[in-house]
């Protein structure tokens, strides 16, 4: 049953509440905490398709899709059908496995820029991977990132990082050293002047560049009209890289990434979430001659223990099969723009100021007359109304991203009734928020 206002929560409270002194903050990721939503968090129990259910029962439909794995839907039947087979042979082997084999040759048959794959656990791992790699290639230390980007939680990247450090308004947290962000040099996000600029005052100095190619961690970004084109030749015209962050776009902007759809091959990409289908995966990969540096084949270090096992190799493959189905990106785009454009028709229907969009199965919108094409101006939207929405959607059964400052995401399995109910719900919300 679609839950209506108000919200039994009782159990969620009480679990959340003893968990506050089990782990800090109660979380084991901390935007999960609703810090910037306010409220009480949910607690959840299981998820099914376009929906997930809390401890309390109530029924949502669920537009955060565990941050982007579930893109087929959560739980999708022939995923856990796999994992069950995969089961019966063990969970981590430790040890080479040809799954790791198969897996690699999907992700290099998909994406441009991938001669070849380095499998890890988590974006940030790859992310902190591919910067070892970037430096060690170009024999430079500093790095151009993006305010408002987010490449994971390792040191070099928390500088005006989107995401939680963003929600939680953590722009250098402590404990990073000046010695490590000292390299990180920050640029608005489509400012090619800016990025010409930091080029200009470091000569021969930098590394590359490292970016979302569309941003979901300051809430949803698109690049501008040619500000990828742009970096591809700043980054070569400097004998620099250009490094595609598609941890959150890999095979949901496109199957073969946001790098598909816009055209550009990057020397190297991360990815991570969808390519592990739920399990955790994340992935480094570029062009053969750079990633040949990798330990054991070069001098590169990287290592993990549950790197490439054979369960989250498994959730992987299935993943990109079902992806790989005639039509899906059509579909996942059609969902969306259903969404996106009703979602904003509601809000101006109702007098708000808003402005925001969709690419593929990745949305978002401000409370902000726009337009919003960097960080700076995404934080100068109405995050006290985005609280409201944010709370009168949950109370009305609908699941967002309890962060403007984060994207959402829809999924195979979201349908015409639930993109119905969703809009219906805001429209009831955003006439009296
Ligand atoms: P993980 O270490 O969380 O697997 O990936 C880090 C990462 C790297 N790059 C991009 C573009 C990302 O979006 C992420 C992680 N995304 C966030 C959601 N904005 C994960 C959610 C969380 O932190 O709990």
């Amino acid at each position: 049953m679609i839950s209506t206002a108000p919200l039994k929560t009782s159990r969620s409270q009480e679990i959340f509440a003893a968990a506050q002194n089990l782990m800090p903050g109660g979380v084991n990721s901390p935007v999960r905490a609703f810090k910037s939503v306010g409220g009480q968090p949910i607690v959840f129990d299981r998820v099914k398709g376009a929906y997930i259910w809390d401890v309390d029962g109530n029924q949502y439909i669920d537009y955060v899709g565990s941050w982007g794995p579930a893109i087929c839907g959560h739980a999708h039947p022939e995923v856990l059908a796999a994992l069950a087979a995969a089961l019966e042979k063990g969970t981590s082997f430790g040890a080479p496995c040809y799954l790791e084999n198969v897996l690699a040759e999907m992700v290099i048959q998909a994406v441009p820029s991938i001669e070849m794959v380095r499998f890890v656990n988590s974006g940030t791992e790859a992310c902190m991977a591919v910067l070892r790699l970037m430096r060690a290639y170009t024999q430079r230390e500093k790095i151009i990132k993006f305010s408002g980007c987010y490449h994971g939680h390792a040191d070099m990247f928390l500088v005006q990082a989107g995401s939680g450090v963003a929600t939680l308004g953590l722009p250098d947290s402590p404990g990073v050293p000046q010695a490590v962000t000292r390299a990180t040099l920050t640029a608005p996000y489509n400012d090619l002047e800016a990025v010409k600029a930091l080029f200009a005052q470091y000569p021969n100095e930098i590394a590359g560049v490292i970016l979302e190619p569309v941003v979901g961690n300051a809430g949803f970004i698109p690049p501008d009209a040619g500000f990828l084109e742009g970096l591809r030749e700043i980054t070569r015209e400097n004998g620099a890289l250009l490094m595609f962050d598609e941890v959150m776009t890999g095979f949901r902007i496109a199957y073969g990434g946001a790098q598909a759809r816009f055209n550009i091959t990057p020397d190297l990409t991360t990815l991570g979430k969808v390519i592990g289908g739920g399990l955790p995966v994340g992935a480094y990969g570029g062009r053969r001659e750079i990633m040949d540096m990798v330990a054991p084949a070069g001098p590169v270090y990287q290592a993990g223990t549950l790197s490439g096992n054979p369960l989250a190799m498994t959730a992987g493959i299935k993943t990109l099969e079902l992806l790989q189905r005639p039509g899906t990106y059509d579909e996942l785009e059609r969902i969306t723009a259903k969404l996106s454009q009703g979602l904003m028709a509601a809000a101006r229907e109702a007098g708000h100021e808003v402005c925001g969009g969709y690419l593929s199965a990745m949305f978002g919108m401000f409370f902000h007359p726009g337009p919003v094409t960097r960080y700076e101006e995404a934080k100068a939207s109405d995050l006290e109304k985005f609280s409201r929405f944010h709370r009168a959607m949950l109370e009305r059964g609908v699941y967002l991203a309890p962060s403007q400052f984060e994207a959402g995401f829809t999924s195979l399995a979201h349908t015409e009734a639930d993109i119905d109910r969703t809009l219906e719900a805001a429209r009831t919300v955003l006439s009296s928020l």
